[in-house]
């Protein structure tokens, strides 16, 4: 099967039979592939190869630019199929979701498609007779990409179709549990760029490793920005070695996702929205919807509701109908039983959460979503456990709620269900969610690119995706230019 999705888009057999490095699907456990790995010294030379390739592409003017990326969403629709099934093959996503995700990589080019002809600066008065200022947008420099295993394609392409239109090239290293979507993505780049023609060459490279190869962009002084997608621990790393030689960094870290359900909201709607945010991709998108505080006045009308959808969501093969696919890997298996475990034993009542299908699929992580009731929010809510693991708590009053909503070291996405306009209006104010996204009965998870993507606090503060976010991977340039026959000082300053 991988065969067939692979050579369609153009990724040979020997890219990725060859290797030593094995792929595992979470499927089954069996082994998909065998990459090579790359050498830091491969890396180093990727590094200059894009660094000439900026030389070139800066100068490239950027609605021509983004026909490039124009062409990329072509080869992304005509292959929607092959990568969306790429993607269940690898990271165990079911059908709808793979597609999906290829539907966010179609759409982030589309728009920025539409950047190519508005990377607008500003004019802006000047104090001074004869004087004229505006601010203009220049490209930044090679932008490196780390991304995670939970999208594993979507985020490489909210990251190059706009670093691409603004003059940059890209150079990828995919989370090494996910090399061969990384594989056909650049495959798929490079029929874009067959169809475009002139275009320097290293303009998007892919760089499969582990942690010291991730290192290997990260240290690097030629690379402009470090667009980093992960746990808060990789971004602990990530952030203070960018800083420290004045790097620019973009990061996307963990999150701790809350609903605050009101007794207001319409239960059947907030139904639909707890299960896709809750048990969507089993629980390992960073906008998972981790701690759900119920008012106490609805929790027996929704909470068996929720849990008798938790008992038929079906599970199993990806690809096969199923709602809910595997776990990545027996790690992250591991660590939601250590999670559950410590649930229990902070006085939680825990229900589902364990391992099915293991007859059928001895060496994969299948396991049932889980609900946890706490009596009030503690320390194993506040921590993410990336994997489907619902904290349920009450509230009375909605500040309560609000509080403890914001109460996690966390800052990326949130949401109130209610039909109450006062508190909808209230959880998006100045004293409200704390979070990059903040969402009004709709859940946690599941955002469309063109709002600015991320998150405050320990998220990391980047914004990707929609909005503004193409500033990331410009550079700002503020321009006085006087055509006057004086030369005035700004201030009044009268200098000799
Ligand atoms: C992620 O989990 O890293 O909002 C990204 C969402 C998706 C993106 C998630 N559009 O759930």
């Amino acid at each position: 099967m991988i065969k067939q999705y692979m050579s369609a888009m153009g990724v040979q057999d020997k890219q990725y039979h060859k290797g030593d490095f094995k792929v595992n699907s979470p499927i089954d456990g069996a082994i998909i592939g065998n990459v090579t790995l790359d050498t830091i010294g491969a890396a180093d030379i990727k590094i200059k190869n894009a660094n000439a390739a900026f030389q070139e592409w800066r100068m490239v003017p950027a609605p021509k630019r983004g026909e490039l990326i124009r062409l990329l969403g072509e080869a992304l629709r005509e292959h929607k199929h092959d990568l969306g099934a790429l993607v269940s093959l690898e990271v165990g996503k079911i059908k709808e979701e793979g597609l999906g995700e290829v539907q966010e990589m179609i759409d982030i080019c589309d728009f920025a498609v539409g950047v190519s002809r508005q990377l607008y600066g500003l004019t802006i008065a000047s104090e001074r007779p004869g004087h004229h200022m505006r601010e203009t947008w220049h490209p930044l420099g090679v932008i490196g990409i780390i991304s995670a295993f939970n999208f594993p394609v979507a985020v490489w392409a909210w990251n190059t179709a706009l670093a691409i239109v603004c003059g940059n090239p890209v150079i990828w290293k995919p989370s090494e549990k996910s090399p061969l979507v990384a594989l056909a993505c650049q495959a798929l780049f490079e029929k874009a760029l067959a169809k475009f023609g002139d275009a320097p060459a290293h303009l998007s490279q892919v760089l499969l490793g582990k942690t010291d190869i991730g290192n290997a962009l990260v240290e690097n002084k030629d690379v402009a920005l470090i667009s980093a997608t992960g746990s808060t621990r990789m971004g602990r790393l990530v952030g203070p070695k960018v800083a420290e030689r004045f790097g620019r960094s973009l990061l996307e870290l963990g999150g701790n996702n809350a609903m605050i359900l009101a007794p207001s909201a319409d239960l059947n709607l907030a139904l639909r929205g707890i299960l896709f945010s809750a048990v969507g991709t089993a629980g390992q998108r960073c906008t998972t919807l981790r701690r759900l505080f119920i008012h106490e006045s609805v929790i027996d009308d929704i909470l068996p509701r929720v849990k008798s959808a938790y008992e038929t969501v079906s599970i199993g093969h990806p690809l096969e109908g199923n709602l809910i696919g595997p776990l990545i890997d027996e790690e992250s298996f591991n660590n939601m039983q250590s999670a559950l475990k410590k649930a229990r034993a902070a006085g939680g009542k825990v229900f589902g959460g364990e391992r099915v299908l293991i007859d059928k699929y001895p060496n994969a992580y299948y396991v049932k979503p889980a609900i946890v009731e706490f009596d009030e929010q503690n320390d194993v809510a506040r921590s993410e456990t990336f994997a489907p693991i619902l904290y349920v708590m009450t509230y009375k009053d909605f500040d309560q709620a609000l509080a403890m909503q914001n109460d996690v070291t966390q800052g990326l996405s949130s949401c109130v269900f209610t039909n109450d306009l006062r508190e909808a209006e209230l959880f998006l104010s100045d004293r409200g969610s704390d979070c990059g996204i903040a969402n009004v009965n709709i859940g946690t998870s599941g955002a469309e690119i063109g709002g600015a993507f991320g998150g405050e606090k320990e998220t990391g503060g980047g914004r990707e995706s929609g909005s503004d976010a193409w500033k990331n991977y410009m550079r700002r340039q503020t321009n006085t230019v006087n055509y006057s026959t004086n030369l005035p000082l700004a201030q009044g300053i009268n200098f000799g």
